[in-house]
């Protein structure tokens, strides 16, 4: 891959070939046949956080020279500028859970797909090798081991333990992939997409931990081939699907399988915006949390998670009662309560004037990569 990133007049696409959320952006730049070209992030740091503030993958250059990050927003503006047949579901209360299930790829399978990657042995030892040779090497004047080294340690020290993932929590980190796995594997072996005959933002969201992640290192990989075949051939489907007629033949109403999968995000997702909303409001770097009767110690807190709270209770705002009345009949557990509540609720202040993503962006966690 080239380092220069002389491309005129077409989207550049500054992230990696392994990288969870450059993967979802570009399964959806390929569906709506939106031409770009790949670069990798570590030889252009400077101008990525000038154009945006950060370093992040994906960070994105239109070809009219301005620039953008965080998929969540950039899908959703691309799309206004698509024709019919949305990846957005018409129906509202529809679209508010497919918002609901890209929330949670985004923000509650990352731990787990980090672990995966980070904790196993030929699993760290093949991305790290990926990472050197695409990001690194000819780039920074490293030792082709030393790199090796600590490109491990930053990734497995900062992602998985700096991220609770310890001997306590192990078990319930590599559960929670297979739980995703289970939902989805019930729900794929009876239609093509989540939620019908076409992919949305949901199926978008969702290829975020089961491409790039879970369906490419050798460990998941394996337990997806074995474990949950419909998923594994919905992935190839996804990096292959292209709009088809205006009807996307959504589903109407929620089924037992999806209600399933709704209920472990609720366990899972839910509870964690929750404790981090909880934990930046009292001002606190790190937070606990008990998932499913698992605790988790020692996490860092998430500004921006909070922002994707707001922006979750912001749309749940934008339904109307009928909706509404839809949407809270299928979430059963008591933790979709969270998406009505704002007492007591300190802003995040992120994004306030809503010109994402063309704002100044911030990471997912602090600097970068929480402290170990
Ligand atoms: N909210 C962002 C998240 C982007 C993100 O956190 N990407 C990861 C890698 S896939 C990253 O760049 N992490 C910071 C780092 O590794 O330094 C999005 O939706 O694109």
């Amino acid at each position: 891959m080239s380092q220069r990133d002389d491309a005129p007049g077409i989207m550049q696409v500054y992230g990696s070939k392994i990288s969870y959320y450059t993967g979802k952006f570009e399964t959806y730049l390929r569906y709506r046949s939106i031409p770009y070209a790949s670069f990798p992030t570590v030889a252009h740091t400077r101008k990525l956080i000038e154009g945006v503030g950060i370093v992040q993958m994906p960070v994105v250059r239109l070809a009219d020279g301005r620039w953008m990050t965080d998929t969540t927003p950039m899908i959703a503006w691309l799309e206004t500028g698509q024709g019919a047949a949305s990846i957005y579901p018409s129906d509202p209360a529809l679209n508010f859970i497919a918002l609901l299930i890209e929330d949670y790829a985004d923000e509650w399978l990352w731990r787990s797909a980090m672990h995966y990657r980070w904790s196993y042995r030929r699993d760290r030892q093949h991305a790290a090798e990926f990472l050197y040779e695409e990001l690194v090497r000819g780039v920074l004047p490293l030792p082709r081991v030393l790199a090796l080294t600590m490109l491990k340690r930053r990734q497995r020290g900062g992602f998985v333990r700096g991220d609770g993932v310890n001997a306590q929590t192990r078990d319930h980190a590599d559960g929670t992939y297979l739980a995703a796995l289970d939902r989805m594997q019930a729900i794929l072996v009876q239609r093509p997409f989540l939620l019908g005959q076409s992919p949305t933002i949901a199926d978008f969201g969702m290829m975020a931990p089961m491409f790039r992640h879970f369906g490419q290192d050798p460990t998941p990989a394996e337990i997806m081939r074995e474990h949950a075949p419909a998923v594994y051939e919905w992935v190839a489907r996804m990096w292959n699907a292209k709009p088809g007629s205006d009807d996307p033949q959504l589903i109407v109403s929620i089924d037992a399988p999806l209600r399933s999968f709704l209920t472990e995000i609720c366990e899972t997702h839910l509870v964690q915006l929750r404790e981090n909303e909880r934990a930046f409001g009292e001002g606190r770097a790190r937070y606990a949390q008990t998932i499913q009767g698992r605790q988790y110690t020692n996490l860092p807190v998430s500004r921006y998670r909070v922002w994707c709270l707001e922006e979750l209770r912001r749309r749940w705002g934008e339904l109307d009662r009928s909706a509404q009345d839809s949407v809270r009949a299928c979430l059963p557990s008591p933790e979709a309560q969270l998406l009505l509540e704002v007492s007591g609720h300190v802003p995040s202040g992120y994004d306030r004037d809503r010109q994402a993503p063309f704002n100044r962006a911030i990471n997912v966690f602090g600097s970068g990569v929480p402290p170990r």
